[in-house]
């Protein structure tokens, strides 16, 4: 048996971390648009969330935050120059792309790329193919900087192959690891991959909320990553569930090696029963209702192995306070039938009230020891990297932004100050402009 181990990276929170209700069809993200954020505590947040995994002997890794704003998009956009200047023709003519070119929303690495590990793959390679984010503007402008950090950090050909996102149009619509599940006896061993997609392309627009996947999107991914037929599914997201706001199959469901907890309302079509002794932990609509679980994040918890044959829940707070949920985990850990026996709660405030949980900010890649040594840069924590990282973000971070800050030049430069001295210490090389 091939021994590997699932490294969670987790997307840094940028000090442009803001709510702006951008995207549509998120709940959270349009309920706290125009409130003021704070991006100290959003960072420090994300930082305290690794640090737990790591305390639970996880190996945590770290994706650092994309140059906001952005200068090439600023650019293409007619505001060219230096930044603190082009920032401030923008806030005169256009004030309304502030927001886009701020968004601190790669810090959901969930949506980076989507990762198939080397047990896997056709070539014995670890595959990662960078999401397009095509349904949210100021999303698919993370794609092309994520490509490149994703380069950085997996740049042995030997072990690792990143592919460009998809075809940038909505047939094509991906969203990466959100919706994409493993399911396998342990991280090491051969998996059944499932891709959740929202609509077939040429599907008619439905009347609710965006379907951000696609099924063409998710079947070519599994094909540049070279799984075995009869190892992929490629599984229906109810409309239902989408429309109340579960914009990603990440809100409604979530897998660990053989566990798959989902809500029963997650999905049109699931061939569960040709998966072999996997242990499904269906969540009934009468004990936790879409809304709740939409609300709470329960599903969008981590589910992680912590010793062999044992497993537990990273939820956010919002699960413990709502009586439905924490009446369900309550349920599950006194299950005996299944491996989940604890539950450790996290205060991820900052990031919920943009819709992303514990989950969201994560991007799983099960690798083996070698595969690991391969690595490139510094971005596996340790508890030097952590202290550092904090007092990185003690010394940039603001401890409240307003929209009205996006118009202030010198929130730019702050920015970029941040990023140039980060890229430092996580040895990524020349900090991008
Ligand atoms: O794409 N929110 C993100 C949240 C992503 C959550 N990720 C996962 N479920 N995996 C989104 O909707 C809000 C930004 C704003 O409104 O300012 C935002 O982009």
């Amino acid at each position: 048996m091939t021994r590997a181990r699932e490294t969670n990276f987790d997307g840094l929170v940028g000090p442009t971390h803001n709510y702006a209700g951008l995207s549509f069809g998120n709940l959270a993200s349009g309920r706290h648009r125009g409130l003021p954020s704070s991006p100290r505590a959003a960072a420090l947040q994300g930082i305290a969330k690794m640090r737990l995994l790591s305390t639970l002997d996880i190996p945590q890794a770290v994706l650092p935050p994309q140059p906001r704003p952005y200068g090439p998009v600023l650019a293409s956009l007619g505001f060219e120059g230096p930044l603190p200047d082009a920032v401030k023709r923008m806030a005169a003519d256009a004030p309304e792309l502030l927001a886009l070119v701020y968004s601190a929303s790669a810090m959901w690495a969930a949506n980076a790329a989507t990762v198939s590990p080397s047990a896997d793959t056709g070539d014995g390679r670890v595959h990662l193919s960078v999401a397009n984010l095509v349904s949210n503007t100021h999303r698919s402008i993370e794609a092309s900087r994520t490509a490149a950090v994703l380069r950085t950090v997996f740049a042995d050909r030997r072990y690792f192959a990143v592919h460009d996102p998809l075809p940038a149009t909505p047939a094509f619509g991906d969203e990466g690891a959100a919706n994409h599940m493993r399911l396998t006896a342990a991280h090491g061993e051969p998996g059944t991959e499932v891709f959740v997609y929202g609509s077939t392309a040429g599907s008619v627009a439905p009347a609710g909320f965006p379907r951000r996947q696609t099924l063409l999107a998710s079947q070519a991914v599994a094909r540049r990553h070279q799984l075995r037929p009869g190892r992929v599914r490629f599984w229906h997201q109810q409309g239902a569930s989408v429309d109340a706001g579960a914009f990603h199959n990440d809100v409604v469901a979530v897998a660990n090696e053989n566990v798959l907890l989902y809500h029963a309302e997650a999905f049109a079509t699931a061939d569960l029963a040709t998966l072999d002794d996997i242990v499904a932990i269906g969540v009934d609509g009468a004990r936790v209702s879409l809304a709740d679980a939409v609300q709470s994040y329960l599903f969008n918890s981590q589910l992680v192995t912590v010793a062999e044959g044992s497993m537990a829940i990273i939820a956010p707070v919002e699960v413990r306070e709502n009586d439905a949920t924490r009446r369900e985990v309550d349920r599950i850990l006194a299950d005996r039938s299944n491996p989940i026996d604890a539950v450790h709660f996290v205060d991820l405030r900052q990031s919920m009230s943009n819709g992303g949980g514990p989950a969201c900010l994560r991007l799983r890649v099960a690798m083996t020891d070698d595969e690991m040594a391969a690595l490139g840069g510094r971005v596996v924590l340790d508890s030097s990297l952590f202290d550092e990282l904090e007092r990185w973000v003690q010394r940039h971070y603001r401890t409240e932004l307003t929209l009205e800050d996006l118009t202030d030049p010198q929130l730019a430069l702050e920015s970029h100050a941040a990023l140039a001295e980060l890229y430092g210490l996580l040895e990524l090389g020349e900090a991008p402009a």
